[in-house]
């Protein structure tokens, strides 16, 4: 079978639309949230809000990483961040107010929350991951649709944004040659995160 057709049965073009507009409703609320919390907090919450639907072949990259077989079931069932959304905050403690948020919309089921600020991942990555269902109502009925929700802080952003091209997508092993690199800058930058809501909260109090 041609690998058009394979893609069209593990995600159909009905799927895509789906996805797509799951995405953009997920990014409507998350900017509403931003403006919520912006005005309660008197200054913005949030430097980017972006999203992205996963494409066929990252999504069979992954299923492969994951050492599953390439099936349509699969990809429902296992692969939960097709769709995907990220705020970028300034601040640790905003991210943890924006989780607050969302728990108060009756339509987003947190499922799991990956806390890999509390908990950074071994690479040093740092973000806050909230895996979700969305209640979207879509065309003649509601469908449930997984959403993955990162959110993360500039300084976690920039660190993952290098980190990404510089090793994380490369699976070839001279990458790990700076590894140990990496998370030191990561603890680095993680440090200095703190340090500045620190002083933040040191200069609402003169
Ligand atoms: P992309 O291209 O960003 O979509 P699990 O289902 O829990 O077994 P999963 O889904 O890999 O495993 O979850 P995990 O580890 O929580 O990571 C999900 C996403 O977080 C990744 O998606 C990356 O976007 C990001 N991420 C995780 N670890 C790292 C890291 O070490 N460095 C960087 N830069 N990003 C990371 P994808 O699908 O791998 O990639």
């Amino acid at each position: 079978m041609p690998d058009q057709n394979i893609d069209e049965v593990l995600i159909s073009s009905e799927d895509t639309v789906k996805y797509d507009a799951a995405m953009k409703y997920m990014l409507a609320k998350l900017a509403l949230i931003n403006t919520g919390l912006s005005y309660e907090l008197g200054r913005k919450a949030t430097s980017s809000i972006t999203g992205r639907v996963k494409n066929t072949d990252s999504i069979k990259n992954k299923l492969k990483r994951k050492e599953l077989d390439i099936t349509r079931k699969n990809v429902q069932e296992r692969i939960k961040d097709i769709v995907g959304v990220r705020a970028v905050c300034f601040y640790i403690d905003d991210l943890y107010k924006f989780q607050e948020k969302l728990n108060s919309h009756s339509d987003i089921a947190i499922l799991k929350v990956k806390d890999y600020i509390k908990n950074p991942k071994s690479s040093g990555y740092r973000s806050l991951h909230l895996i979700c269902r969305l209640s979207m109502p879509f065309a003649d009925r509601t469908h449930q649709i997984n959403v993955e929700i990162q959110l993360r802080t500039n300084a976690m952003d920039y660190w993952a944004a290098l980190d990404y091209h510089l090793r994380y997508k490369k699976e070839n092993e001279n990458s790990c040659k700076v590894c140990k690199n990496l998370k030191t800058y990561a603890d680095e930058i993680a440090a200095i995160d703190k340090k500045m809501m620190k002083l933040r909260n040191k200069i609402s109090k003169l």
